[in-house]
């Protein structure tokens, strides 16, 4: 290689990324817009704080690793093992557990390696149905779950689209499946985790809660906490938790002797390889954030909204499934609105604001239809919106979906929309220091 060739590649490989793909760089500012100009109610969806984008993006991401703390297949990992030894202690402190595992990259690799722990091929699970909110990773047909294990489902009572604990104690003494999950991603009511823990006794069951959705909740101690009762506690970490997008698993005093050292190797090598360090670091920045009185602060102003945003959608004559919410999502039942969950998550998209379709408890459209819409309020509550922008949602809502609206009602709203976006800018544009300019593209220029 020449001296020119050799500057020419440390060049490239120093500049940022508009002047190296500039492809990439538009479309990454799209969605920054898309971001700010849109009302964001997908109920998994938020906003992080600068600080965790920091460590998502950092030069962590330069670091193999594998093993544990300690432990590791790789040398010049002492940094890293502070750094997960400091995220796990976050970890058991923030939810009272004895163990934590941060090196899940998602929340349903987090259950496989529960299911590695425990189970074998063909061993029976019990979990929540995918049409009455349960997930993907549970057990449907075409996962590998599905393909992997006998799974069997619980539903929700048809009169109060509630969980039946007597029903499901039958249920499982009927099936009498070796692991039990309690956890859903579209059940708008609280979880009784010491109930599911008595059924999963009754039978000589394993207890698996996944608490992917209410984690932040529990973690400001607005929702009852399963560390206690469950075998094993699994959850995303995008979520209320406002983390990265990765996984946890936890372990009470109760379930750590027997399955800390198991749960750690099912997770790796079991059903993962090395890793994925700048997650690592982005959850520790998660769980210290989620320790502060503003993260408790920020939990219970998203209850009120959800609470209000239910409460005006009622009074406009949308009903909710089971009749309301306890958290921060709810699902709305567009029957009686003579349209279906497919048409109303693409009007509403018309004027940007953000839902997704999804299937009722005894839904009889198909999945790429669904009667009705979830709701959520983790990502409007980040940025900032407060009653009285969740009155106004409620209206806008109701004016797209009550009947097919005019052109000067879709350009209403669309103003509306704008206002509500612009009163409260997207958190992004506090980390962007050039206006509209990418964040990062400054953030990681590299010395030369
Ligand atoms: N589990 C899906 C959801 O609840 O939206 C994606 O994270």
């Amino acid at each position: 290689m020449t001296l020119s060739q050799d500057k020419t590649q440390r060049s490239n490989y120093t500049s940022g990324l508009s002047s190296i793909d500039p492809q990439v760089f538009e479309i990454i500012n799209r969605e920054h817009q898309r971001q700010k100009d849109n009302i964001e109610l997908i109920a998994s969806a938020n906003f992080v704080s600068r600080a965790v984008l920091e460590a998502t993006g950092s030069i962590l991401t330069n670091k193999v690793a594998e093993g544990y703390p300690g432990r590791r297949y790789f040398s010049g990992c002492e940094n890293i093992d502070e750094l997960e030894n400091l995220a796990i202690a976050r970890a058991k402190e923030l939810f009272g557990a004895a163990h934590a595992n941060l090196e899940p990259y998602t929340g349903s690799q987090a259950n496989h390696a529960v299911y590695l722990t425990v189970l074998k091929p063909g061993d029976r699970i019990l979990g929540m149905d995918l049409g009455h909110g349960g997930h993907l990773s549970h057990g449907a047909k075409f996962t590998m779950t599905g393909k992997h294990y006998d799974c069997h489902f619980y539903q929700v009572d048809p009169d109060t689209e509630c969980l039946d604990y007597d029903r499901i104690l039958a249920q499982a003494k009927d099936i009498r499946p070796k692991l039990i999950i309690a956890g859903a991603s579209s059940y708008p009511r609280i979880i009784d985790f010491q109930r599911f823990r008595e059924i999963a006794d009754a039978v000589g069951a394993y207890l698996l809660a996944d608490i992917a959705h209410i984690c932040g909740l529990i973690a400001a101690g607005l929702h009852p906490n399963p560390i206690n009762h469950a075998h094993f506690v699994t959850t995303s970490t995008q979520k209320t938790l406002r983390g990265p997008r990765s996984g946890m698993i936890l372990l009470g005093e109760h379930s750590a002797p027997e399955f800390a050292r198991k749960i750690d190797s099912s997770v790796f090598p079991g059903v993962q390889g090395a890793v994925h360090v700048h997650a690592i670091a982005a959850k520790a920045v998660m769980l210290f954030e989620a320790m502060s009185p503003s993260f408790a602060a920020y939990q219970r102003q998203n209850l009120e909204n959800c609470q209000i945003l239910a409460e005006d959608l009622m009074e406009r004559g949308f009903r909710l499934v089971s009749g309301g919410t306890d958290n921060h999502l709810m699902l709305l039942d567009l029957t009686q609105q003579g349209i279906t969950g497919k048409e109303a998550e693409e009007r509403l998209a018309s004027v940007k604001i953000t839902v997704n379709k999804n299937l009722l408890p005894y839904d009889s459209q198909k999945p790429m239809v669904c009667s009705g819409i979830r709701v959520g309020t983790s990502a409007i509550t980040t940025r900032g919106f407060g009653s009285e922008e969740i009155h106004c949602i409620a209206d806008l809502i109701d004016k797209m979906l009550s009947s097919e609206p005019t052109a000067d009602t879709i350009a209403k709203v669309r103003d509306e929309v704008s206002r509500l976006c612009r009163l409260h800018p997207h958190i992004d544009s506090i980390y962007d220091q050039n206006g509209d300019r990418f964040a990062l593209e400054s953030q990681y220029q590299l010395q030369s």
